[in-house]
């Protein structure tokens, strides 16, 4: 087979956090992501340390109406130019675009009765042109925009009262938007709320005197409640729809075969499949609930929760890949920065600047791996390479180490196809450049469309595409047969 099966949903995945910019226009309330800084001089490897958020430094960051040193206020202002980089998508050729709905441009506190009008206004214009364009929206509910006074207020999603809120947002979301919107998604990367509590769930470490960890799992519990409400919510209220649940793919190998290596790797793809396993299983998995009940941690499991979980599972698996990770128990080893991760360097795999371990073969590792395990559809949401684009004199991108990425991951992907993987669509992330969720950089370009600002907002905005852009208008139009081109 050198094509993908008839049907299936190429296109490119967006955030509103890290695109729509207009933080503060019609009525938007500020958001956890309105508060993230960009650093210019902190190493990318580095970036991880700098997420730690106290309640002074949210005061200050939101008395601080400066946008230049808060990219996501800004991001590529999207808001405002949004027709434009449709009709860029729709001369790609996308079947689907991955979007997410900003809840602080429904519900700028979170705490409203009804819904902003502008902020309805706005997504269902965006909702109505891509149909008319004959793209496929794919929305998630939620990426990192949660309303920032949920977050000062209520310690974010620790408070039980924060999933009524959120199945109000979702409610709007579904009402107004479901005769546009039949794929869904909850929660992007339910997992990094371990890695980042503050941006995926509003936790606050000095709002949380039960301990940081035991409120991350409060969160998270009242997460995975309010992710089966919504499913729940979605079949009743759009016939025909599907909710997908929403995984950093964090495929990890052991360094070697010596067996702690090889457990140590384990243990890894265990956790990370814990998220996905409770949405796809409806249930907590026992060495989970074991090794919490041994770290002291409990759930705030309440009667009924247990039945909902179980009741209204995700349609399908979705999930972000852009590398993969190594462990091992030397103390040696030497680390190389992922994901809002740090692994252990692999030997055999070359690097991104920002010290990404590039692995297609990874990609059809992880598709075989999560197929088997879940045995349900899949959908590749996020996949791509951040690199420093150069702009030639004559106003040219030319990007062939992105070309390079893409070709080698869509290749393993169609071989994960070809074994029998059921695969829905796959969005590259992402199609135009962006602010970085981790860094606050669109300096780390992933665009087939470079977007004419630098780190610090100057710049015209303008888009202009890249070589990548007519080679992906090209696997897209060809349904992946000229991937056998060279
Ligand atoms: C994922 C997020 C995306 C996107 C991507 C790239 O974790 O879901 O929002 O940002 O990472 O990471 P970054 O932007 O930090 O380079």
């Amino acid at each position: 087979m050198s094509r993908f099966p008839d049907g299936f949903l190429w296109g490119g995945a967006l955030a509103a956090n890290q695109v729509e910019g207009a933080w503060d226009v019609d009525s938007r309330g500020p958001s956890v992501a309105d508060i993230a800084t960009y650093k210019p001089n902190v190493d990318p490897k580095e970036y991880a340390a700098h997420h730690v958020v106290t309640s002074e430094g949210i005061a200050a960051a939101l008395a601080d109406r400066d946008v230049t040193y808060y990219p996501k206020r800004r991001g590529i202002d999207f808001y405002h130019r949004w027709r434009e980089d449709l009709a860029l998508f729709a001369e790609l050729g996308f079947g689907v675009l991955r979007v997410s709905i900003a809840w602080s441009r429904l519900y700028p506190t979170g705490e409203e009765e009804t819904p902003n009008p502008a902020g309805v206004a706005f997504y269902r214009e965006l909702f109505t042109e891509m149909r008319r364009l004959g793209i496929e929206p794919l929305v998630t509910l939620s990426h990192y925009e949660m309303p920032i006074h949920l977050a000062t207020a209520y310690n974010g999603w620790s408070d039980r009262r924060v999933i009524e809120l959120f199945v109000r947002f979702a409610t709007t979301c579904f009402t107004e938007f479901g005769s546009l919107v039949k794929l869904w998604l909850t929660f992007n990367e339910i997992d990094s709320i371990r890695r980042h509590p503050f941006t995926t769930a509003g936790v606050i470490e000095d709002k949380s005197p039960q301990g940081l960890e035991q409120a991350v799992y409060e969160a998270l519990h009242h997460q995975f409640v309010a992710s089966a409400l919504v499913t729940q919510l979605c079949h009743e209220l759009i016939p025909g729809s599907r909710m997908g649940c929403m995984l950093t793919k964090l495929t990890t190998y052991p360094l070697t075969c010596e067996p702690e290596d090889v457990a140590a790797a384990q243990a890894k793809n265990l956790e990370n499949h814990f998220y996905t396993d409770v949405q796809t299983f409806g249930v907590y998995p026992r060495l989970i609930l074991t090794d919490l009940e041994r770290r002291g941690i409990t759930l705030p499991i309440l009667p009924g929760d247990e039945e909902l979980l179980a009741a209204h599972t995700a349609d399908f698996v979705s999930f972000s890949y852009y590398m993969s990770m190594t462990e091992s128990v030397s103390p040696d080893a030497e680390r190389t920065p992922g994901n809002t991760v740090l692994g252990v360097k692999n030997p055999y795999l070359p690097s991104s600047e920002w010290g990404w371990q590039v692995d297609p073969v990874g990609l059809r590792i992880s598709l075989i791996e999560l197929y088997d395990r879940y045995r349900k559809p899949l959908f590749v949401v996020e996949n791509g390479l951040g690199a420093r684009d150069e702009l030639t004199a004559d106003g040219k991108i030319h990007d062939p180490y992105r070309i390079a990425y893409f070709r080698s991951h869509l290749r393993e992907m169609r071989r994960a196809v070809e074994q029998g993987v059921e695969l829905l669509g796959y969005t590259s992330w992402a199609p135009i450049d962006m602010i970085s969720a981790s860094s606050s950089q669109i300096s780390k370009r992933y665009g087939f469309i470079h977007v004419d600002f630098d780190d610090l907002g100057n710049g015209s905005g303008q888009r202009r595409k890249k070589d990548s852009f007519n080679w992906y208008q090209r696997v897209i139009a060809s349904n992946g047969a000229s991937l056998d081109e060279e």
